[in-house]
């Protein structure tokens, strides 16, 4: 199976420039030479064509930029779609993560019923009710499920709405109130680093692996830099200390490609303009060869 990779220079989520840089850093760390090395076959990259200013809208403030959003997300929509009808294992190179509202609307207008795995040291799971930022990057999960007023199913091309018993989210440390409430109230699977720390690595995957895939024709896994510590990947817009080790998160990801059950990826988050080291962006490539099946021995 090939792989296409979709890249969507979009900050308006986040409401931070910087992070549309991402795609085109990930490229020239060899991305594309990474995969192709591992013996998987470059089914094409394409370039979203997203706006790239938006207007606050001074009649909504508490949501930034959604008529942005939705025209970003449709055009997402449409190249995941056409990915996947091809048959190639789509990666999505953000931008901040409202990207992922395009991805997940073009794989439920293909799978029946998809599972996701969400890395994030956020929730994502913010309405517009309970958002502390109003940017919609905080929000993607609440709207995949549609616990928010703007919703997935709002996106043309977009299928069903996610099924919140097949959303996993992990390495967590940093939710919002509103957030913990629904994550309570819905019984959403939350694995936080205090259960990674607990637990292990090894076993939260097990489990997630298992919540994602129970009923489920796809797995989609959306993978936002900032579940890292920023000791290892500072270059993101919102870091929070005490995250996921490099080991860690490369241990998860080669424990992923050991399932074969992943159909898709977002890799999000990546804001060049804060990664001086460039260690953000050359992990993120990193991390993509191990969840495609590089192997250390
Ligand atoms: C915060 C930050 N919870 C918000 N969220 C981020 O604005 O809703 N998610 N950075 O990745
Ligand atoms: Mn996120
Ligand atoms: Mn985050
Ligand atoms: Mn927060």
């Amino acid at each position: 199976k090939g792989v296409r990779l979709i890249s969507v220079p979009f900050w308006l989520g986040g409401g931070r420039a910087g992070v549309e840089y991402g795609p085109e850093d990930m490229m020239s760390a060899g991305l594309g030479r990474q995969i192709r090395n591992l013996g998987i076959r470059l089914d094409g990259d394409y370039e979203v064509c997203c706006p790239r200013e938006g207007k606050l809208d001074p009649g909504s403030p508490r949501i930034k930029y959604l008529p942005e959003i939705k025209e970003m997300s449709g055009l997402v929509g449409e190249q995941v779609y056409r990915a996947v009808s091809a048959k190639t294992f789509p990666i999505v190179l953000g931008g901040d993560h409202s990207v992922a509202i395009g991805t997940l609307a073009g794989l439920t207008g293909h799978y029946n019923r998809l599972g996701v795995i969400w890395f994030d040291a956020h929730g994502d799971l913010n309405t517009e009710a309970t958002t502390p930022s109003g940017n919609i990057h905080g929000m993607v999960l609440a709207v995949a499920m549609g616990f928010s007023r703007f919703k997935l199913t709002d996106i043309p091309g977009a299928g069903t709405l996610i099924n919140k018993k097949n959303v996993v989210i992990i390495g967590t440390r940093d939710l919002d109130p509103g957030e913990k409430e629904l994550i309570r109230s819905q019984g959403i699977a939350c694995y936080s680093m205090h259960d990674i720390d607990k637990h292990g690595i090894a076993k939260v995957l097990e489990e997630a692996v298992a919540i994602a895939s129970d009923g489920t024709d796809g797995v989609h896994l959306s993978f936002d830099m900032d579940c890292l510590d920023p000791l290892e990947a500072s270059g993101v817009g919102t870091p929070v200390p005490g995250g996921l080790s490099y080991r860690e998160a490369h241990f998860a990801m080669e424990l992923l490609a050991e399932t074969g059950k992943i159909t898709s990826m977002d890799l999000v988050e990546v804001n060049p303009m804060l990664d001086h080291d460039k260690k953000t962006t050359r992990l993120a490539v990193e991390l993509t060869a191990s969840l495609l099946g590089k192997k250390i021995v």
